[in-house]
Order: structure tokens, then C-alpha cells, then sequence
């Protein structure tokens, strides 16, 4: 097999202060100041022994894994609860080419179970079920398209010039972030879209675990060491994978054929939850940064101890361990990457996103390749992993492991969208 070599960077041994004068953080985004790191390999499990085989890496590495990003990184949820739903609306849309629906699934059969609500788009007059992706929004359902008859969401929401007063959204919201949905497009390509506000799940704010499903589970949680307690991210994606049981049952998509797409904060969320749910059939992560694709050890950008103290309540308690000290973490950003595999995954970069290094991201997808060619897929760009970055706009996608780095910020844009339905061509609609 053709195993890379994992970077050991020799970097400046002065760790470089990452705080101003009036104790401000400074990121960095010096290459040559990035700290001495060395990556734990994945193909090398804790106890030392090289994994030469799928077998093995079945058995025995991806479990062990698992288990550390679980209890080091994320957090542990408790396990699948029961589901119910209700159907709350269905009506043509997008021009009569797609039905959508709402649907409210629920964390267990009894009415005041919390609950979260799908806007579910299918392309009409579909001959079979089809291939969907499935998604975590932002701003609210009602944000995803102008249409009127969405519901306004009422949930807690982080207030916003002229859309979101007193943590609640009002009518100009609708729409705002249709430019980050391109639903005709994906209905076109023979696709549904299937999204969900993030806070029905759990509110985004620090209420000290109270909230959301997190209140739901409290007395689960409790069995669980304090510091392996889940975050909000594991929190997300558990929802994530409790609407996919939903999707399961719906008559109208492949269950078998969804991809979990995510952006920033929710593309970090939308790797665990393909980390840790097989039943992802494809995973995307759009410019997930710091605690989603970017390399933790490099250090440039956000940083893990930037994000620990600007978001506490995203990762669980033993992350903060690892603040200015991400050597220390016994894994990396590529080992979450890995554990996707054999299954399609997708990491996409913005060359002003800066903030999520962009170049860890790309390094991350890059040192997951040799998992994916042990298990027999042909990793990054086909036949051989590309030696270098790919220039902008120009998308590695051929191979189970795509990428590229789109002119522009930090976004979600058609171009984006346009490269995840090609991959999905080839992974989705076999
Ligand atoms: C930023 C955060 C990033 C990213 C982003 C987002 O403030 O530092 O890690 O998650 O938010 O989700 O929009």
C-alpha cells in the first residue's frame, strides 16, 4: 500500500504567544510559527501495533478511536432513543417541482418529548425513493426559502439586526438564507433536501446543559464521567441521527442514500455525526474549521484553546485539556476523517476563511487517505493522492474522499453545492 508519511513538523520550538497586550488572542497565521507537532497515525493503534489489514481497523483501531473522540473531543451521547412523528403540513413547492412537507420528530413516544421540526423537500412525480441530504440550518426552517406557509420557528435563537429580536425570530427572516439553499437545484439533480434548526435540538448558548436534548437526558448523562459528558455538538448530532431514523421510514427518500452536509459550526457537527453513525452514506463538511476538519496541532487560526473559551459548551470538559497544549490530544482532526471510512466524505475550504485553515482542512482529507485505500476505496483523487493543495476552484472528486478550496469567505455558495451533487452522483445513485 502507499502509506504517506505523517507529518512530524519541526515548527518554532517557542510557542508563540497567542495573547496581546491587553490579553486580546492573536491568531496566527505564520506557518513558520506553527508549534513542533508530530500527528498520531491512524493506522497505528494505541498500544503501538501498526494496522495492516481492514480487518484489524474493523475490530480494533476504528472502535478505539471512536472512543477517544468520544470521550477526549465531543463527548458521549446517550444512546438512540425511540422516535415518534406527525406529519404538520405537505404542499407543492419550488414551481410544483417538489412537494414539501414539515414534520415533527420527537425524542421518544410521549407528546411533550422535545422535538424537533424537518422541512422536507422531495422533487415531485419521483418514480422511487430518493437520495437526500440531510442538513442542520442556522437561522431557522423559515430562513431556507421565502415561502410564506413555512413556519415561522419561535425557538431561542441568537438575536439579529432587523431578523432575530429578543432571541426570536420575526417575519423578515423569512428567505434570509435561501442563498445557502439552492433547493431547485438539488430537487432538479433528482435530490431532496431535508433541514433542521440546530437550536430545536439544543439552543446554541452555555446554559450549563439544561436545555434541549440535553435536558431530556439528564439522568442518562449522569452515569457518564463528568468531563466525557456531551456537548453541544454530539448534541446536534444526535439529532442529526435521530431525524435519519425518521428518514428511514419515509417512503418518499432513500434512507440508505443520505448525505449529512453541515456548515462552520455544523460542518464540525456533520463529521461526528458520520463518525459515529455508519448509517451516513456520505458526509460533508463545508469550511468546518477548528474541531471539524482542520488539523488541531497546527495551531494557526482558531485554536483549540480560542474555541474552548469562546464556545464552552460546544465540546466536553476533557477537550480543555488540550488548550495550548494540542499535542497532547491523543487525536487529530484526520482520525475524525477517517472514521468515515469507506464512506464518502467531502471537506470544503474558502481561501478567506483563514480562521478554519483552509490548509489544515486540505491536510486533514490528505492523511485520511491511507485508511480509505486499506479498506479498498481509492481515498483522494482516484489513483494516487494529489502530492499538493489543489488550486482554487478546482475540486478533487473523483475519489471516496473529495475536496477543494472555493475562491471566496466563508460560506455557502452554488459552486459549493454544485461540486456535492456531483460527488453524490457517484455515491449516492449507484
Ligand atoms: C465561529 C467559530 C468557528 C465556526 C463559526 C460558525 O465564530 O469560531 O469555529 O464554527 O463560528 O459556526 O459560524
Amino acid at each position: 500500500m502507499n502509506r504517506l508519511p505523517l507529518l512530524a513538523v519541526a515548527g518554532c520550538l517557542l510557542i508563540t504567544p497567542m495573547v496581546n497586550a491587553q490579553g486580546k488572542f492573536v491568531a496566527n497565521y505564520d506557518e513558520s510559527k506553527i508549534p513542533a507537532y508530530s500527528l498520531p497515525d491512524p493506522l497505528v493503534t494505541e498500544a503501538g501495533e501498526p494496522v495492516t489489514d481492514a480487518a484489524m481497523w474493523i475490530a480494533k483501531r476504528r472502535p478505539e478511536l471512536l472512543q477517544l473522540f468520544a470521550t477526549q473531543v465531543y463527548g458521549t451521547a446517550p444512546p438512540a432513543c425511540e422516535i415518534s412523528h406527525r406529519l404538520v403540513s405537505a404542499k407543492k413547492a419550488i414551481g410544483g417541482k417538489a412537494i414539501r412537507r414539515e414534520v415533527d420528530v420527537r425524542f421518544g413516544a410521549a407528546d411533550e418529548a422535545h422535538a424537533m421540526r424537518l422541512l422536507i423537500y422531495t422533487p415531485k412525480g419521483a418514480e422511487d425513493s430518493v437520495p437526500a441530504f440531510l442538513t442542520l440550518n442556522f437561522q431557522g426552517n423559515h430562513s431556507v426559502d421565502p415561502d410564506p406557509t413555512i413556519a415561522l420557528n419561535q425557538n431561542w435563537m441568537r438575536s439579529r439586526k432587523g431578523t432575530v429580536k429578543n432571541n426570536r425570530a420575526l417575519a423578515a427572516a423569512r428567505g434570509v438564507a435561501a442563498d445557502r439553499w439552492p433547493v431547485e437545484m438539488i430537487i432538479d439533480r433528482g435530490y431532496a433536501l431535508v433541514t433542521i434548526y440546530y437550536g430545536d435540538i439544543d439552543p446554541d448558548f452555555d446554559d450549563g446543559f439544561g436545555n434541549g436534548v440535553h435536558g431530556q437526558f439528564e439522568q442518562q448523562a449522569e452515569s457518564i464521567p463528568q468531563k466525557e459528558r456531551w456537548g453541544s455538538i454530539a448534541a446536534w448530532a444526535y439529532g442529526l441521527s435521530r431525524a435519519l431514523d425518521y428518514l428511514e421510514q419515509d417512503k418518499l427518500i432513500d434512507g440508505s442514500a443520505v448525505a449529512v452536509f453541515g456548515h462552520s459550526r455544523l460542518g464540525k457537527t456533520s463529521l461526528w455525526a458520520g463518525a459515529s453513525d455508519p448509517r451516513f452514506k456520505m458526509v460533508i463538511s463545508n469550511d468546518s474549521g477548528c474541531g471539524g476538519a482542520a488539523l488541531s496541532r497546527r495551531a494557526i487560526g482558531e485554536t483549540v484553546g480560542r474555541i474552548n473559551t469562546s464556545f464552552p459548551h460546544w465540546f466536553c470538559d476533557n477537550f480543555l485539556q488540550y488548550n495550548r497544549n494540542e499535542d497532547a490530544c491523543p487525536v487529530d482532526q484526520h482520525q475524525l476523517i477517517s472514521l468515515i471510512a469507506p464512506r464518502a466524505v467531502y471537506v470544503a475550504s474558502a481561501t478567506e476563511d483563514l480562521w478554519a485553515d483552509p490548509k489544515g482542512e486540505f491536510l486533514a482529507a490528505l492523511y485520511a487517505d491511507p485508511v480509505y485505500r486499506l479498506l479498498g476505496t481509492s481515498g483522494l483523487g482516484g489513483s494516487n493522492p494529489p502530492a499538493k493543495m489543489p488550486a482554487p476552484d478546482s475540486a478533487i472528486k473523483t475519489g471516496s474522499i473529495g475536496y477543494h478550496l472555493r475562491t471566496g469567505k466563508h460560506d455557502v455558495t452554488d459552486y459549493d453545492w454544485a461540486q456535492y451533487l456531483d460527488f453524490a452522483d457517484l455515491h449516492l445513485k449507484q
